[in-house]
């Protein structure tokens, strides 16, 4: 008999699958239509790490599961190949990044090949494709049609040295990661999109998704959205008025003094002369600082004193104005009223400068004598005038209209979520199809002169003087502007990586078109995204952007669902042997190539989905992949070059078929592809021990229940079998709800927690007919007697415990 060899059938079936394009999408299809979509890799130079099977498998059992019970399902891959690896490798090697990044899809496309994956090749993406991200800058118009995309000042991370602006990823410690020069802010013109005017509706339709809670929880905690008051504390003998947003109104009483950002406009304005120099000094360090070292809550607190006063509007209190960098100017109004009884932060800025604590909040009503630290409940007003007494919610609403009356105070919303800085002083992205014009302003590039390819650069080196290096090109930037004529100059900033990821499933719909991004009829037959399956690290940015330009390009009329992704799955991370994360560094990484070569494509598919929960986190187990090659192998030997007799499989052998099938069914629907695997495991095993009534009719079936998991050896058994046409082309056995009734278990007695019986009874019984049979029992009514039974404790197919 011929051995198990998968490295020749894997092979062949790879080759005979692509050749017939079993796995093709149908378009104008009647059928009822599933789209599967895997997050697409970035092409590294490391290739596919053991990670990436991991998702990429779920989905291609899914998808030959969902194809064989009669949908149409598409099922694309493509590379996320824009990227900052790419370009700071060309800046070390003058390779370009155009020449590095298509080898390395080369080998990761043959590496994702190797394991058998049912995608729909012809419908592969790039993002650097000149014919996708003339798509890419599409959009990016249609944004800016819409003013949701605009330039702006905005502060970024800047090295002196490097003369670049810097990602946060790439600040470490306050340092270039690159030089280690010290990093500092600037004020650069960016383009951002207006991300903020869908915080709303990103935040609320997070409720119709199909998501898990903890990716929702995520997105919600990013969006940041709080109600509060807006309050203006007028500055004496000034026409100025210091606004702040803040969730506790009810405090208002207890403000003692207030604090500005260091970077606010009005500090220039409220510091006296005597001041000033120190004020400067202050502002000048805050600029080295990021704002998360700004509002870590252990630091020190710092500040400096404007010498100006502020009034309070509820009693007219003269109160200090400070500044102090643990207030953000981005967010709320840049400025805040500190309330030191009742916000930690300002209680210990209080403690150092020796600013007035005054307790307004109280949980029991009473004043306490001393205050040791604040405290940040909600409670019962005290020391508030006319609103002592009142509870929190009750006073948050009457102070507020009380300052609306006033004229000075409004309710207002408040989100973390800040505008999407959208350009890049980059080479390795696109660019962005904007022509600057001294007469025009900015003006977009005509879609016909779409798109605006990137030209060839001699240097990757950034300018110096925060621009691409793109702007080094002379001949590329300087242009005609469309709409007069004149001379115009192109922007030279290129979009971030995640552009291209932002609208990718949509371009699956219709990869070949020249004259659209997608079709209107196949982006409504095909989307929503039916199930979308990927990393958690992804919770937020990408999911966020790419739902973002989804709701832009629905209120634009070109999608016809408001969100993109229905269903959402993460695969847990595959740790390395000795449970920890895989890095180079730990030198505990498993290449799947080496996994593929020595036991093949089907064994690391099945170990991947065998080695626990999809969504959990396991180690890599080398026993577990030697288990799962032995378990093929095993299977191998039942089926290839047997004989068998017969069709029909006798009563009991039926049962446990049919049963298995269920429950694979069940468990592929329900993602839990290891016990589902576990199942045919114990299948197997029941069918060795009695190898002579197995029937063809009933191998087959196993076979196709297997063959999602294990497509290359179900397919060479199918063959072996007798087969013309391939496996994937069949229907997906049903099972017998009847048959599986009638299979007989053994349930356990137990009277007080001792066995007293044993009895065959159908394994579907529930806990009311176990009782009865029971107590039937000769045995077991010689311990009840006449006792009543207090208590019954029920195992499904295994025991039932009567307490009496
Ligand atoms: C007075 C007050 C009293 C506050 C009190 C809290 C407790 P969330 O829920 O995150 O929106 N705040 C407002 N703008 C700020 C800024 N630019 N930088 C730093 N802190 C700022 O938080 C809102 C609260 O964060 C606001 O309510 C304000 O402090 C602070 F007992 O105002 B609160
Ligand atoms: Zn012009």
């Amino acid at each position: 008999m011929e051995k198990y060899q998968h490295q020749k059938i894997e092979k062949k079936w790879q080759k005979i699958w692509q050749e017939k394009k079993l796995f093709q999408a149908e378009e104008g299809a009647k059928k009822k239509k599933y789209y599967v979509l895997d997050m697409f890799p970035y092409p590294s130079s490391e290739g596919l790490h053991v990670g990436h099977p991991k998702g990429y498998t779920a989905t291609d059992i899914f998808s030959r599961y969902l194809r064989m019970r009669g949908y149409n399902v598409l099922h694309p891959m493509g590379w996320d190949a824009f990227g900052l690896p790419a370009e700071n490798y060309a800046l070390k090697t003058g390779v370009h990044p155009a020449v590095s990044t298509a080898k390395n899809i080369l080998n990761i496309r043959r590496q994702i090949k190797s394991l058998g994956f049912s995608y729909d090749w012809e419908r592969e993406i790039s993002t650097i494709d000149p014919e996708y991200y003339k798509w890419t800058q599409w959009i990016f118009l249609i944004l800016y049609k819409r003013g949701l995309a605009y330039e702006a000042e905005v502060p970024i991370n800047f090295c002196p040295s490097c003369k670049t602006g810097l990602a946060n990823e790439e600040v470490v410690g306050g340092k270039c990661e690159r030089c280690g020069s010290r990093v500092t802010r600037k004020n650069l013109r960016q383009w951002l999109l207006k991300i903020t005017a869908y915080a709303d509706r990103l935040l609320k339709d997070l409720d119709h998704l199909d998501w898990p809670e903890k990716i929702k929880i995520m997105q919600k905690n990013w969006i940041g959205r709080s109600e509060g008051t807006e309050i203006k504390f007028p500055i004496p003998n000034s026409p100025l008025q210091i606004s702040v947003f803040t969730t506790r109104p009810d405090t208002l009483f207890g403000a003692t003094y207030m604090v500005l950002a260091p970077e606010h406009p009005l500090v220039e304005k409220l510091t006296i002369a005597r001041q000033k120099d120190q004020i400067r000094k202050y502002q000048e360090e805050t600029r080295h600082k990021s704002d998360l070292e700004r509002t870590d809550l252990i630091k020190e607190k710092s500040g400096v004193f404007t010498g100006s006063y502020a009034i309070n509007p509820v009693n007219d209190e003269k109160i200090p104005i400070w500044i102090a960098d643990y207030v953000l100017l981005g967010y709320g109004t840049g400025a805040i009223m500190a309330v030191p009884a009742h916000d930690q932060r300002d209680f210990e800025f209080a403690k150092k400068f020796d600013l007035p604590v005054i307790e307004v909040i109280s949980s029991s009503g009473k004043a306490h004598k001393k205050i040791k630290k604040a405290y940040e409940g909600e409670g019962i007003l005290i020391n508030s005038q006319a609103f002592s007494g009142i509870k929190s919610d009750q006073a948050k609403k009457e102070i507020t209209d009380f300052l609306i009356k006033k004229k000075l105070g409004k309710r207002a919303i408040n989100y973390k979520l800040r505008d999407w800085i959208f350009s890049r002083q980059r080479y390795w992205g696109e660019p962005i199809p904007i022509i600057h014009c001294k007469k025009c302003g900015a003006v977009s590039v005509p879609e016909k002169d779409l798109p605006v390819k990137l030209p060839e650069v001699k240097k990757y080196q950034p300018t110096g003087t925060g621009e691409s290096p793109l702007a080094n090109i002379k001949e590329w930037v300087e242009t005609k502007c469309p709409k007069c004529a004149g001379p115009g100059k192109r922007e030279t900033n290129t979009m971030p990586q995640w552009a291209g990821s932002s609208w990718y499933y949509l371009r699956y719909l219709d990869p070949q078109n020249k004259k659209e991004a997608w079709s209107k009829k196949r982006e409504k037959y095909w989307m929503p995204v039916d199930l979308y399956v990927g990393g958690a690290e992804h919770a937020v940015l990408h999911l966020l952007y790419a739902r973002f330009w989804h709701k832009v390009l629905f209120d634009a009329g070109y999608v016809s669902t408001p969100e993109p992704f229905k269903k959402l799955k993460n695969q847990g991370l595959i740790l390395g042997p000795d449970g920890e994360k895989m890095s180079k560094s730990r030198g505990n990484v498993i290449n799947p190539d080496d996994i593929i070569e020595k036991y093949g494509a089907d064994t690391l598919r099945m170990y991947e989905m065998f080695m626990g929960p999809f969504e959990d986190a396991v180690a890599w187990d080398a026993k577990g992949v030697e288990g799962v090659s032995r378990f093929l192998q095993k299977v191998w030997r039942m089926v290839y070059g047997k004989n068998f007799a017969g069709n029909e499989p006798d009563k009991k052998t039926a049962i446990i078929l049919h049963k298995t099938i269920k429950k694979v069914t069940e468990d592929i629907e329900a993602f839990k592809f290891n016990t589902a695997i576990a199942a045919m495991m114990v299948f197997v095993n029941e069918m060795l021990n009695t190898p002579e009534k197995i029937t063809k009719n009933f191998i087959e079936k196993f076979l196709l229940i297997l063959s999602p998991f294990a497509p290359h050896l179900a397919e060479e058994l199918w063959e072996n079998l007798g087969h013309k046409d391939s496996i994937f082309k069949e229907k997906w056995p049903a099972y017998d709800p009847k048959l599986i009734k009638e299979e007989k278990i053994t349930l356990v007695i137990q009277i007080n927690g001792k066995v007293r019986d044993k009895i065959e009874v159908t394994s579907d019984i529930d806990e009311k007919e176990a009782k009865k049979q029971a107590q039937a029992s000769v045995k077991v009514q010689k311990f009840i007697g006449n006792k009543e039974v207090k208590k019954v404790i029920f195992v499904p197919q295994k025991l039932i415990n009567l307490v009496v």
